[in-house]
């Protein structure tokens, strides 16, 4: 072919390319789109991408393209540690004034010597911008921005001066680069300057088609920032000119332009901050630029998928799910609109794909996105509920593989850990309070107030454990089982003999965040044996024994760890009929706090069973009516999954309306913003990865002995479909039904064994019969008998349950049955 026909092919080729861009002007929303008629005109209207390590917040101004960049290791300061060298004397004084009922003055002397060493924690910082600025004459017409999450990828559309201009984003999962593809629908027309700005900018340059960024992580409450980062955007154009200036490129009269954007840091792990970022931000760009944007697209979209296609839900759709997602997010309420509900479930499914992959940081309280030098409580990792709800619904929605940075977190927590349990509590093992960040800090945040809690590590380790009885992955769990030993060494050493009982607690510690009211009429928070903190160590250790005993080691360990469970306080009913926060009887019914960490047994524990124990099954019922629904967002989505353990799907549906509705609306301290980012106010992701559990937990749940189908259905679900959910013990379930009845169910067994099933109407099917003997499934083998309860109150107990079930199916490794 000579230089002629190149040309001639070159062009044939470009207006091919132009013509497939009008004909999907054509608005092609799906069900997993998300869409709207004006551009974002604030951050909580900008759509977000993301792949776990690098993420963007779309905009769409068809002046002015905005996208908001973030790279998943760029924070303020550098290595460090919070531990306080200083504090076990005080540590001690503490505890002895709680045994004397000294409340006030052990709050005190805590507020006073237990502070935080050094700093609270570094912020998550965002990377910079990415501008592209067109000089549109006039208004522009036909405007559309969408973000489709069953492929991953963004649009934005509109008419200026004649022409129909698009652009379409994502930010590709194999090749780590943001790309960006901008045409039009006749030739020549695109014209634009594409720069890059950041708050954290060191310097900038731009030469032949490539801006490049230096930047570096803040300085911060003492700590100097040492994270150094790179951003390149390049830009590939057909057509036209591309002419670098000072800090950006001008782009004139190109018939495309793709732009391939990289960032990279110097972060290896929290205590190594020695990779080249220019190096790493480089390689990624010169790996993904022989790809063409289709090429890259292509990829991105499988890899994404092999995700997100593992679970479907189907709700019913009405003429509502046509609307712009603002008006459908303002409309719900009126329950015309069951998709929204399915849209917002796959939202969260979306959410910890993009923020939260093998490799990666884990999900923060923004997950990945952050416009700021310093978010909301730093946007890092609170783990007295926040990122502990970021990962519930990993296993059930089937992102199993997603849970990995959180695990790797855990595996660096044990190691900064060891210092607090050493240096703050002479004790073995590690121990952690209620915050880290990316340099994994052990010590005490934000005053003792809050952050007197070295109860997490217990927490975190349930997450491990859960993982193993979702899979079955013995190596996994032996990988992991020496953390969870750490965790409860711990635990041994520091377990104290209070003196009213002579029950064995931690102390001192907290209920997260919450305080209750001495004689004095005192807000205090600092106390021993608080009923979350029991229910932790009693996980820990029930985890730990049965870990040891399947991995067939450490029986010495395991036993002691029981007989040590034994001495631990049983939960207790107070007065108002409630399950107590406290070891005193010092709730409210007044009391509308958002934390309801006394619930932990309920959700996400499994130690209060409907089955087996009714009354404290009705006094958290009782516990959670006294706290009310209104409360800020991760409280409300905590509630959803409440609610459905509480085996009322209704009310549980009515807190989702209450949290899919206008942030700053009718929820007051909660609700969704327009782009569906949950509201704390600010955003916060935490409710969004809680609802889409809660929703979950509505149609499926396996904590207690049985795969319960649909165990919280509202009647505002009457007929619907879902496939892909997980159970414990590696079962899989597609299921439809109408009138609250299932009309069809397939089981896939991944492990074998045999498979209990509870329902709430009769069903028959192949292979069913009826359950029989106390032994489920190997993996069911949870719930431990219940532990004795004391009860304060005469108040009869609300112990109705709706009729169930029970089924055994017996199956084998790898094999799917279609029962009904
Ligand atoms: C805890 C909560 C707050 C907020 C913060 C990130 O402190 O009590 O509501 O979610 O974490």
């Amino acid at each position: 072919m000579n230089r002629n026909n190149l040309m001639v092919a070159r062009r044939l080729f470009t207006l091919l390319l132009i013509c497939l861009t009008s004909c999907s002007l054509v608005k092609a929303q799906s069900r997993y789109t998300l869409w709207y008629d004006k551009p974002a005109a604030n951050w909580n209207q900008a759509l977000p991408i993301g792949n776990g390590y690098i993420a963007g917040m779309i905009f769409g101004s068809p002046e002015q393209e905005r996208i908001q960049l973030n790279e998943c290791t760029i924070w303020g300061g550098g290595p460090n540690n919070t531990v306080d060298s200083a504090a076990l004397p005080y540590i001690k004084q503490v505890r002895s004034l709680l045994d004397q009922k000294k409340y006030e003055e052990a709050q005190l002397l805590a507020n006073k010597k237990l502070e935080p060493k050094g700093n609270s924690g570094m912020p998550y910082q965002l990377a910079g911008n990415l501008y592209i600025i067109f000089p549109h004459q006039n208004a522009t017409s036909n405007y559309y921005r969408d973000l489709n999450i069953g492929n991953a990828t963004a649009t934005v559309h509109y008419t200026a001066d004649g022409i129909n201009y698009k652009r379409e984003f994502f930010t590709s999962f194999p090749a780590n680069v943001m790309m960006v593809r901008l045409t039009a629908d006749k030739p020549c027309m695109i014209t634009c300057r594409m720069s890059l700005q950041s708050p954290l900018q060191q310097n900038i340059s731009a030469s032949g088609k490539e801006v490049t960024l230096w930047g570096a992580g803040s300085n911060h409450e003492g700590q100097k920032g040492k994270i150094r980062f790179n951003v390149i955007s390049h830009v590939k154009i057909s057509g036209g000119t591309a002419t670098a200036d000072s800090s950006g490129i001008s782009i004139s009269r190109a018939d495309t332009a793709v732009i391939y954007l990289a960032m990279a840091t110097n972060f290896v792990n929290y205590h190594n901050i020695s990779a080249d970022p220019l190096k790493r931000t480089q390689d990624f760009l010169n790996t993904a630029y022989h790809k063409s944007f289709n090429e890259l697209k292509d990829a991105h979209v499988k890899f994404y998928q092999q995700y997100f296609n593992r679970v479907s839900l189907d709700l019913g759709s009405t003429p509502a799910a046509r609307q712009t997602t603002d008006t459908r997010i303002r409309d719900f309420a009126n329950g015309r609109d069951p998709q929204l509900v399915e849209l917002y479930f796959q939202f969260g499914r979306y959410l910890l794909i993009c923020s939260s992959q093998p490799g990666s940081q884990p999900a923060n309280l923004q997950g990945i996105w952050n416009g700021d030098l310093k978010g909301a409580w730093d946007s890092k990792y609170t783990v007295n509920i926040n990122t502990e709800m970021n990962y519930w619904p990993s296993e059930t929605t089937n992102l199993s593989e997603l849970g990995t940075p959180l695990f790797s977190m855990i595996r660096d927590l044990s190691e900064t850990g060891r210092q607090t349990a050493s240096q703050m509590y002479n004790a073995r093992g590690w121990a952690m309070h209620h915050n880290t960040d990316i340099w994994r800090i052990t010590g005490i945040v934000d005053g003792a107030f809050w952050g007197l809690w070295p109860t997490a590590s217990a927490w975190l380790c349930q997450h491990l454990w859960e993982h193993y009885l979702f899979t079955g992955d013995r190596q996994f769990l032996k990988q992991y089982y020496p953390l969870m030993k750490g965790a409860a060494q711990y635990f041994i050493d520091v377990l104290h003999e209070e003196p009213g009982h002579h029950w064995l607690v931690v102390s001192p510690s907290v209920s997260p965040e919450h305080e209750y009211m001495t004689v004095n009429k005192t807000g205090v928070s600092v106390s021993q044996g608080t009923t979350m903190d029991n229910q932790l160590v009693y996980g820990l250790f029930t985890a730990v024994a049965k870990a040891a005993a399947e991995l067939k080691t450490d029986k010495a360990f395991a036993d002691s760890v029981l007989s040590l469970r034994s001495k631990l306080p049983p939960m207790q009913i107070g007065k108002y009929g409630q399950l107590q926060e406290w070891l005193e009887d010092w709730d409210s019914p007044e009391d509308h706090h958002r934390h309801v960490s006394h619930l932990y047994g309920l959700f996400p524990g499994n130690q209060i069973s409907p089955f087996r124990q009714p009354e404290l099954f009705a006094a958290v019922r009782n516990s959670l009516i006294y706290r009310g629904d209104v409360s800020t967002g991760w409280s409300m989505a905590w509630k959803i999954n409440l609610w459905a353990r509480l085996l009322d799907g209704n009310h549980a549906y009515k807190l989702i309306t209450d949290q899919i509705s206008p942030a700053g609306g009718r929820a007051e301290s909660g609700g969704t913003y327009t782009n569906l980012f949950d509201a704390h106010p600010p955003f916060q992701i935490d409710g969004n990865f809680g609802c889409t559990s809660g929703i979950t937990e509505m149609l499926l749940q396996s904590h207690d002995g049985a795969i319960y189908l649909l165990p919280a259905l509202p009647d505002a679900w009457g007929k619907g479909h879902v496939s892909g959910l997980r159970a414990r013990g590696g079962f899989s379930v597609d299921m439809a039904w109408e009138d609250h009845k299932i009309t069809s169910l397939t089981i896939h067994s991944a492990l074998g064994g045999n498979c209990r099933i509870r329902v709430n109407n009769a069903i028959k099917g192949l292979g069913l019969k009826s359950a029989s003997g106390n032994n489920p499934n190997a993996f069911y083998q949870l719930l431990d008998p219940a532990k004795p309860i004391i009860k304060h109150s005469d108040q009869p107990l609300d112990n109705k349950l709706p009729q169930s079930w029970l089924y055994d199916l017996k199956t084998e490794k790898g094999r799917t049955y279609k029962i009904i």
